[in-house]
């Protein structure tokens, strides 16, 4: 769907000023829409998920653990497909205002793609470079979208989510290194291409949820705070994209239609798009990729 037939659409929460300012810049920040209890439940939720990584030594295909983790001071980088391992997060990612939202700015028919939960640990949590989504996980058009929740509040000093406006209508660049091994971000030529200065930083009280079009180009720095920054990230679509690669971060909930109909057509979108290495055989996290971890050293042991 083009942006002016989503937006003939009645809105169901955004204003249209807001539904603009997404396609034009391609992100976008709305602060505070996420209600009390809906956080108390998502932060239980995640406490007790922490609770669970205490017993290992090594990250698996559930936990991201940041070196220096320990049973008495959990270090997490990522809860990968949150929505698998509790069931607070799928009602979250499926019944509550999200969905909505999505609606919003995908159309009426909205499918759900993965989740994660990136923990940026208080002291130290890891920067993530600039990079685009999309050539991670492609699909038929560019209607893909990432919807970060705060479950606390986000400053400018705990590594805020920071997106480059209008770099979604842009070039998709090679997130592939010279020798052809794949590092899951742009280079530092082609950063030097990017207005990076112009990024805005997504920082919100608890509650408030970041967007971020598949094809912007966006990063966070580390986190030099005495507080955590986690961040449930849920990735929809329009009903009408469809991936054409393994998903890196599979789920029991892919391809679900939390909002409207299934799609009977699928939209092409003319643009190429870059494919990524074949994610069948495993996939760790961006951190992983991007600090240089290899697979090998952090799948959990046969
Ligand atoms: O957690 C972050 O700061 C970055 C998240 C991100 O890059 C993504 O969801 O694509």
């Amino acid at each position: 769907m083009l942006p002016e037939e989503v937006l003939a659409h009645e809105p169901r929460v955004l204003t249209q000023a807001q539904r603009e300012f997404y396609f034009e810049h391609g992100y976008l920040l709305v602060e505070a829409v996420v209600d009390d209890d809906w956080l108390a439940r998502l932060r239980a939720a995640t406490e007790e998920m922490v609770d669970r990584s205490r017993a290992l030594t090594r990250s698996d295909r559930i936990f991201d653990l940041e070196p220096g983790h320990t049973a008495d001071e959990p270090r997490l980088r990522r809860l990968t497909s949150p929505v698998d391992h509790h069931p607070e997060y799928w009602a979250f990612a499926s019944e509550s205002v999200l969905p909505d939202i999505m609606a919003d700015l995908v159309g009426p028919d909205v499918k759900f793609h993965h989740s994660k939960l990136n923990f940026k640990w208080a002291k130290g949590g890891e920067e993530v470079k600039w990079h685009q989504d999309i050539t991670y996980w492609p699909h038929t058009n560019y209607s893909p979208l990432t919807a970060g929740l705060y479950l606390y509040d986000c400053g400018p000093e705990q590594g805020p989510l920071m997106a480059v406006p209008g770099t979604h209508d842009g070039e998709l660049f090679s997130q592939y290194d010279d020798a052809g091994n794949w590092v899951g971000c742009l280079s530092d030529t082609d950063v030097k291409s990017v207005p990076v200065e112009t990024a805005a930083e997504l920082t919100g009280p608890a509650g408030s949820i970041t967007i971020h079009n598949c094809r912007v180009v966006h990063g966070s720095r580390p986190n030099q705070a005495d507080l955590g920054r986690p961040l449930l990230l849920n990735v929809y679509s329009a009903a009408d994209a469809f991936s054409y690669t393994a998903n890196p971060l599979p789920s029991s909930h892919e391809g679900e239609i939390v909002r409207g109909e299934p799609a009977l057509w699928a939209h092409h979108d003319p643009r190429p798009c870059l494919v990524p290495p074949d994610w069948s055989g495993g996939y760790t996290s961006l951190f992983a990729l991007q600090q240089k971890e290899k697979w090998e050293d952090v799948q959990p042991s046969a």
